[in-house]
């Protein structure tokens, strides 16, 4: 913390000690004060030091072994300026072999962490890099091939703050924990004995693995005091599976200032924030009456997603401002975006995202044992019903899109199980029902990722278009793409909201088609080839990921 940050924030609490003891009481309750990851600096020789280890962690009842880069539960805001170099150590005391990944900073492919990037259990790496891109929260965690997971639900997780010049002049809230605060949203569940409760199972590889606990910063609704007027959150999707529906308890407007990969030219207004996992935005909202309100997540359609308490709105911090005026403003311009550039006659692929049918059945099937309906809210109605196993054969994936959810109450589970393997050869997989691999049961193209072969070559500084399908199943899918901040062209067929028209990258698939424009400034070498890969994270670990170099 600065000098002067700290002045400040030493006044606020002094304003908090003369409040009424009412109110007090109320702010001090029985809620844990959100915790803001501490700012880690470059020191005088422009260098950082990560220590990722194990510890314990207390989640309510709760007490669980966890993972953490410096401590024992997530990680310190890393902040960086635009155009300096940073060499990160790190060192790796935990019990395995895990890499770093930068995720959304525009970096070369040897200093990306991707899955090739390994730190063995008792070593250490070091990178060196220096940030070209705007001002932007970025985020950095695991990438261990086939591990990610289970890495980033174990607590794995950092910020990455990048400054420049253009966004130090906007006169935003910037005091870090105090009326600029980080909200790294994840969802975890627990086993009896109150360890992480992580499996990669057929019903996870499909849809994701879940939790029923909400976690702000690794807090259970936690509380935050801040200084009357305009708050701006920084907020990061960082649960491994489930999508956000970010809105406040209270009706009051989000303006969001940010994307991915930084400032979008002007706020946009907006009542609810859709935020998928990997996701970052910034938002701001005006806390001018003093009045206490939550930040909280509403049910979203997400397969899986439903199950209580996520049926319901979920809190996931209160917000207490105090009598105290902050300084902050909400600017009407923000920064100059670039414009979309010309892509007519640009390089185009298509990049196709799969899930094994088996897997999705026998998932889908497991899900709704567990979790009945409930689970199912994500699917439409309709078709399911009225679906036949002799007709299954003929199914293609585009009509799979379209099925529906109401009637799978009336399907048989019994009858989906002694269904004919070979009728589902002529879902054109290629793969034998029933005997497929969950470690390479999604794939992109028709391809499981293979670390040793990447799909296809980029020229580098060239556009490209890039158009991604997940028309053949019902799954969310966002897709994220290393090395680069890309525009959205189209997104699941529709054109873009103007708050994801900004810098980003991570884009929405969910069962249609996304076109991005994409452009590679750095080299990713054959052994550090960059990634592509939907981030719902056990489809990435299970093969729905490919590598792709530059040069
Ligand atoms: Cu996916």
């Amino acid at each position: 913390m600065h000098r002067r940050d700290f002045l400040k924030y030493s006044a606020i609490l002094g304003a908090y000690s003369a409040l009424p003891l009412w109110s007090r009481a109320a702010f001090a309750a029985d809620r844990p004060t959100l915790p803001i990851p501490p700012l880690l600096l470059p020191d005088a020789k422009n260098s950082i030091q990560l220590v990722m280890e194990s510890g314990k962690t207390t989640f309510g009842p709760h007490q669980a072994n966890t993972y953490g880069y410096n401590g024992s539960l997530l990680g310190p805001a890393v902040k960086l300026k635009q155009g300096t170099s940073v060499t990160v150590d790190m060192f790796n005391r935990l019990p395995e072999s895990t890499t770093v990944h930068w995720h959304g900073l525009e970096i070369p492919g040897e200093v990306d962490g991707g899955p090739q990037g390994v730190i063995p259990a008792g070593g250490k790496r070091s990178v060196t890099f220096t940030p070209h891109q705007p001002a932007a929260t970025c985020w950095f965690h695991p990438h261990s091939h086939g591990q990610t997971g289970r890495q980033v639900a174990m607590g794995l997780g950092g910020l990455v703050l990048i400054n420049d010049a253009e966004s130090d002049m906007l006169r935003i809230p910037s005091q870090w924990g105090v009326d600029d605060i980080p909200l790294i949203i994840q969802d975890k569940r627990f086993t009896p004995q109150g360890q992480v409760d992580y499996q990669l199972d057929v019903m996870t590889a499909a849809v994701g693995w879940f939790g029923d606990t909400l976690l702000c910063n690794g807090a259970i609704y936690p509380q935050h005091a801040n200084p009357k007027g305009w708050l701006r959150l920084r907020l990061l999707n960082g649960c491994n599976a489930r999508s956000l529906n970010i809105t406040t308890s209270d009706n009051r407007p989000l303006y969001v200032i940010a994307s991915d990969g930084g400032f979008l030219s002007e706020p946009i207004k907006v009542s609810s924030l859709e935020m998928l996992m990997g996701e970052r935005f910034e938002v701001m909202v005006a806390t001018h009456d003093a009045k206490p309100f939550d930040i909280v997540t509403l049910p979203v359609k997400q397969m899986g997603m439903t199950v209580a308490p996520f049926d319901k709105p979920v809190p996931v911090v209160r917000i207490q401002p105090l009598a105290i005026p902050g300084s902050g403003e909400l600017p009407d311009k923000l920064v100059t975006l670039p414009a979309l550039p010309d892509y007519s006659g640009v390089t185009e692929r298509k990049l196709h995202l799969m899930m094994n049918p088996e897997l999705d059945r026998l998932g889908m099937q497991m899900l709704m044992d567990k979790y009945g309906m409930q689970a199912m809210a994500g699917m439409h109605h309709g078709n399911m019903g009225g679906m036949n196993h002799g007709n299954m054969g003929d199914m293609d994936h585009g009509n799979m899109a379209g099925m529906n959810h109401g009637n799978m109450a009336g399907m048989n589970h019994g009858a989906m199980g002694g269904m004919h393997h070979g009728s589902m050869h002529g879902m054109g997989h290629g793969q034998q029902a029933g005997e497929f691999d969950l470690h390479n049961a999604n794939s992109i193209n028709g391809q499981p990722f293979d670390m040793h072969r990447p799909a296809f070559a980029v020229a580098k500084g060239q556009l490209e278009k890039w158009v991604i399908s997940g028309v053949g199943d019902m799954m969310l899918h966002p897709f994220h793409i290393h090395g680069t901040q890309f525009r959205i062209l189209s997104e699941n067929g529709k054109p873009v909201a103007p708050h994801r028209q900004g810098f980003k990258d991570t884009v929405k698939v969910d069962g249609g088609v996304s076109e991005v424009l994409v452009r590679f400034d750095y080299d990713a070498p054959q052994q550090h080839a960059y990634m592509a890969h939907c981030h719902l994270l056990e489809h990435e670990d299970t093969g729905m990921m490919l590598g792709f170099t530059v040069s």
